[in-house]
């Protein structure tokens, strides 16, 4: 009998059992694997009773049930378990067949990965799936990138079982080179850090400073979630906030303030300060999660270190609308820096990559989805070498209206004593950008003075580079190589 299987995917925990499903509602026949074979056949007798799923007992099983060129997907722990498995299926492979990693892998590691098995003919996918386990099941976002010339042969597959947008058009679609998949699922969880960051802000404030109740910030987010800041996270926070515990209270109010992480966003982070990109929001986001850690020495400290009263008297109306404002404006500015960082990998790594097609990616099936993506996918489809997203005209618009009301929450947050590190990094970034004389030509006069680093001047060409005998004493002689 002739293989049947269209692909096989090794990894039995939620998101694995979910993809196969997912799968085979959409027509294909996956082979299933795992490492602790007994969940083959639990899954098969559970949860895939009544499907085309076939179970595979072996990778000699699971080789010999796939039509050619053969489609594995692995959907295992990042890391070492990756490079075994592919280790045990090298043997049994041949040139033409496909790998695919769908874990949340380190984009180095595809890119290592891509090229090693490239070497032998395979071709290797690296291929970021986000929308948790219920995307797994019903549409996630998928962002495959790697061996291009793999792509025809898993579009059909991925397209079929993604999320779907506007017209149907699916959450996926071709991301770029090497490791380029798994670099754009790891800025999509920076960005994921940002927006969190965003709407606890603003939740801190409408709590905080204008004492409203959980059943009131259910009343905005609501108001919110039907106009520009239509999103996942924030229809989830509407929700959030809405939710009793049993005796009736909000639940939100009795979970202790300490938020955990496992190191997307601190990857995204470190590789923004490689890149030399200023990714300030989701930096901020990063340490915002390890200062909430901190709860013992915070507690300590709140006795000790006085500040104003939180409070805001006046327009509570107006406020919250100016709220909204600072979170559209600031988000607007998180996902500028986000392309920023894309750019700058682009050219890092020599990808192609497809800067609309991505926003389109996280349109739907993901954790940052919204309506606002497709304003960004307008953007680069109307202009593919769009230098930054602050200057296209539609966002350029939306930041002139947002400001006063930004401005006005930046500053009363800091009369207020209350922390928005993400909403003033925004801002400070916004005005950064958009001037065009800083205070840096005084800091290359210091680098001059200590370290003799040298300056360029404004009444001479770039590229021509000037040093000072500040003291009158001490060397004439530039430096190079010392770096303080
Ligand atoms: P298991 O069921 O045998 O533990 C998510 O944890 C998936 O990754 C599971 O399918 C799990 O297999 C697999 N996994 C975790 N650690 C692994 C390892 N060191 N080697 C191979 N597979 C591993």
């Amino acid at each position: 009998m002739q293989p049947q299987g269209d692909i096989a995917l090794i990894g039995l925990a939620v998101m694995g059992q979910n993809l196969i499903l997912n799968m085979n509602d959409h027509g294909f026949t996956v082979v299933a694997y795992n490492r602790t074979v007994s969940k083959v056949d639990d899954f098969l007798a559970n949860e895939a009773k009544g499907t085309r799923v076939v179970g595979a007992h072996s990778i000699p099983e699971l080789v010999a049930a796939l039509k050619k060129p053969r489609r594995v997907m692995l959907m295992v722990k990042a890391g070492a378990p990756v490079d075994e498995f592919i280790d045990q299926l090298l043997p049994h492979l041949e040139a033409g067949d496909i790998v695919i990693d769908g874990g949340n892998s380190l984009f180095t590691d595809t890119n290592r990965r891509v090229a090693s098995l490239a070497a032998r003919g395979i071709h290797f996918i690296g291929t970021g799936v986000s929308g948790g386990e219920e995307g797994a099941r019903r549409g996630p976002s998928i962002m495959p990138g790697g061996s291009s010339a793999a792509w025809p042969h898993v579009k059909p597959i991925f397209q079929g079982i993604a999320a779907k947008v506007e017209g149907g058009a699916p959450c996926c679609d071709w991301v770029g080179e090497g490791g380029a998949g798994h670099y754009v699922k790891m800025i999509h969880n920076g960005i994921e850090y940002g927006d969190m960051q965003l709407i606890g802000e603003a939740y801190h404030l409408m709590r905080d400073a204008l004492g409203m109740t959980a059943d009131e910030m259910h009343a905005v987010f609501s108001a919110w979630n039907e106009g520009e800041l239509d999103s996942f996270l924030v229809e989830i926070t509407r929700d959030i906030l809405k939710f009793k515990d049993t005796d009736g209270q909000p639940l939100v109010d009795k979970i202790l303030d300490t938020a955990g992480q496992k190191g997307t966003g601190k990857w995204t982070v470190v590789n923004a300060a490689e890149l030399a990109q200023p990714v300030t929001l989701i930096a901020e986001a990063v340490f915002s999660r390890c200062v909430s850690a901190m709860k013992e020495e915070r507690v300590k400290a709140a006795r000790k270190l006085k500040g104003p009263r939180p409070a805001i008297r006046g327009d509570r109306a107006k406020f919250v609308e100016d709220i909204r404002y600072a979170l559209y404006a600031s988000k607007i500015v998180s996902y500028a820096q986000g392309y920023m960082l894309l750019r700058a990998a682009a050219a890092e790594y020599r990808w192609n990559l497809n800067y609309g097609g991505i926003a389109l990616m996280w349109r739907g099936g993901c954790i940052i989805r919204s309506r606002f993506l497709i304003r960004i996918k307008e953007a680069y489809d109307g202009n593919p070498k769009l230098a930054n997203l602050l200057l296209d005209d539609y966002f350029r618009g939306e930041i002139k209206k947002c400001q006063k009301g930004w401005r006005n929450v930046v500053s009363m947050a800091a009369k207020k004593g209350i922390p928005v590190p993400a909403f003033s990094t925004a801002l400070s970034f916004f005005d950064g950008y958009r001037t065009a004389r800083l205070p840096a030509n005084l800091l290359q006069a210091q680098r001059d003075y200590f370290g003799a680093h040298t300056y360029e001047r404004i009444d001479q060409p770039r590229g021509q580079f000037f040093h000072t005998n500040w003291t009158g004493h001490g060397g004439r002689v530039s430096s190079s190589t010392y770096n303080a």
